[in-house]
């Protein structure tokens, strides 16, 4: 087996974002592009001699060529031997799952996430550390120099490794072990969820209890818009969001009627997981899942489970004979949507509720140590973390920020806006483990989603909350949107508009209480005195221009204001908002992307 040392040239861009280093496959595929930056993490980290790393990604374009680098890289760097998912495929949650269980030293996972794929569309590669969580700041920093200093990678001269059947093969003195990519995460799950109580619940082997109300006494619904790719209008984030149209009480179906589940594996990572644990552990009917093959361009689609991209979805909860719940997860599995029939769950209620409900599940009836958020998640999980007597963390943006605090068992639960949920049974978010933790919860109470949504605000408070995306807009433009934000920060400091008066406004730093590393400018905040909040910040995701985000919280205890929609009660914020931050003459746009 011959070794080739190649002599190569720094690329200049190759800085990890908030989740790793995402570009346009074409970068990826510029020579040496992709083997600099797989260099740059083997020199960093220095693994020891005959060190075991797990490889797997999301199946999109360019994974399976990427693999094939990486594994002829790593039999030249000294690794003893690489667990690789069958056909190249982990899901990120799963690659998280198996460094733990294998104790590796740790793992690369290529994905762009929710990002598009296909030729034209993203690709991207992150290490994880031995904890099986990203690797943090330090590490990415660290990679992201020896990629500006990079004068040569090393890689073997060999045939292409088969990755598509289970077993062990050689690579000069390095074992390849091709693994199922499903089982120790379905395992995993099994451990953690009352699997019977699923079951029952999805073939009918319990009675639905106190099922009053009918699908037709529901008054009619307004119709969603039909374009492919629509934006959200404020029509939408109406029918979104009224609870008053919508199906009440438990349970809505007939006594006795199985409970119907629609999962939307979005052609990416998640179908054969879907498969393996909702039909065959769960015993679901086969047509309980969606688009759960595979395929590397995602079916031209745009894996993010929201209500823009994950329309196919929406219009299917939303219609006619809904199921009773649907989910949604993204290009790596990372990710989650939740909807009731006829009901959005935000994400920031979603972990909000979790937490309440924790005792209800196995795998957490012994109680939380505290919760997680990122900073510009809502406040609803802070309240359920005050009301169980536990602490409740705010962190940056980023599932890296995590890692610590549960590494050291000071929280349980961990969540952010941008659908991701998860816990310390691994250490990335974990798209089915939410979908699970839900169908848990639904099982043992028996009531519908929104029922158990809407009970939670009236135990707790509703935190109204919104996230507004401009996406790829120009980067000179966004700038100058941060830029006038910050040179505003005195007079903000000041500012009354109408009731809401400035408490506080700055860039949010962060210091981890574990380890004391700092992260600075995560965020601009503008607090005001009664609670409300408008945070901005731009995406550390994206590949083509800038992405604006708004993300807008107002509090509201009264229960009579609960039904509401959320883009009206936000308005006051909103206007605010485009006003300080002169979003719309700076970027002539006068719509959201997205609006979640
Ligand atoms: C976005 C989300 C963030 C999430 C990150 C990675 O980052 O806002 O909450 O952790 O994506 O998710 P940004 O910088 O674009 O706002 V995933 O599913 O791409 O691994
Ligand atoms: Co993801």
């Amino acid at each position: 087996m011959q070794v080739n040392t190649v002599t190569t040239r720094a690329f200049n861009d190759q800085q990890p974002g908030t989740s790793g280093l995402r570009k346009r496959v074409h970068v990826f595929q510029q020579a040496h592009y992709l083997e600099n930056f797989v260099q740059s993490i083997f020199d960093t980290i220095a693994a020891p001699p005959g060190a075991t790393l797990v490889l797997g990604g999301d199946g999109r374009y360019y994974n399976r060529e990427a693999i094939q680098v990486i594994l002829k890289m790593a039999a030249t760097n000294g690794y003893g031997r690489v667990l690789v998912g069958k056909g190249g495929i982990l899901s990120t949650p799963a690659a998280s799952c198996v460094i733990r269980k294998q104790q590796t030293y740790g793992g690369i996972i290529l994905s762009a996430s929710h990002n598009p794929g296909g030729p034209d569309g993203d690709f991207g590669i992150k290490y994880n550390t031995a904890n099986g969580g990203p690797a943090p700041e330090k590490i990415t920093d660290a990679i992201f120099s020896a990629s500006k200093r990079i004068t040569q990678y090393r890689i073997v001269d060999a045939a292409d490794i088969p990755i598509d059947a289970i077993g062990d093969s050689k690579l000069g003195d390095m074992t390849v072990s091709v693994i199922d990519p499903v089982n120790d995460y379905a395992e995993l799950m099994e451990s953690l969820f009352d699997f019977a109580a699923i079951h029952a619940l999805l073939t009918g082997g319990i009675t639905q209890s106190g099922a009053q109300t009918s699908d037709t006494e529901m008054p009619p619904l307004r119709p969603l818009p039909q374009s492919a790719g629509y934006a959200i209008t404020s029509d939408l984030a109406s029918v979104v969001d009224s609870p008053s149209r919508m199906a009440s009480g438990s349970i809505s179906n007939v006594s006795g009627a199985r409970f119907r589940i629609k999962f939307d594996a979005m052609h990416a990572v998640t179908g054969p997981y879907a498969r393996e644990i909702f039909i065959n552990r769960l015993g679901a009917p086969f047509d309980s899942i969606m688009n759960a093959v595979p395929l590397p361009d995602f079916g031209g689609g745009h894996p993010d489970p929201n209500l823009t991209y994950a329309h196919e979805l929406v219009a299917i909860l939303y219609g006619e004979n809904a199921p009773d719940f649907g989910a949604a997860s993204d290009g790596d599995g990372d990710r989650n949507m939740i909807l009731g029939k006829h009901f959005f769950v935000n994400p920031s209620d979603s972990l909000a509720v979790l937490a309440a409900n924790a005792h209800l599940v196995p795998g957490y009836k012994q109680g939380l140590s505290g919760i997680a958020r990122s900073m510009p998640t809502s406040a609803a999980a802070d309240r359920v973390a005050a009301s169980l007597g536990i602490p409740c963390y705010e962190t940056p943006t980023g599932w890296k920020f995590f890692g610590n605090l549960m590494d050291a068992g000071k929280v349980t639960l961990c969540g952010e806006e941008s659908f991701g949920t998860g816990s310390d049974h691994i250490r990335e978010k974990d798209g089915l483990w939410a979908v699970l933790f839900w169908l848990n919860i639904l099982a043992v109470r028996k009531q519908s989603v929104e029922t158990i949504v809407t009970e939670h605000w009236a135990r707790f408070g509703r935190n109204v909350y919104s996230r507004h995306d401009y996406e790829d807009i120009p980067t000179e433009a966004a700038n100058g949107v941060i830029k006038l934000l910050h040179d505003s920060f005195a007079q903000l400091k000041e500012a009354q508009f109408g009731h809401l008066q400035v408490k506080l406004c700055d860039d949010f730093s962060y210091v981890d209480p574990v380890d004391g590393s700092v992260s600075t400018d995560q965020g601009i905040r503008i607090l005001f005195t009664d609670g409300s909040r408008i945070v901005v910040r731009l995406s550390g995701t994206g590949t083509g221009g800038a992405t604006l985000r708004i993300y807008l919280e107002a509090f509201e205890p009264d229960v009579a204001k609960h039904h509401l929609d959320t883009q009206q009660s936000l308005g006051p914020l909103i206007n605010i908002a485009l006003k300080i931050s002169e979003l719309r003459e700076r970027t002539g746009r006068i719509q959201p992307t997205v609006i979640t």
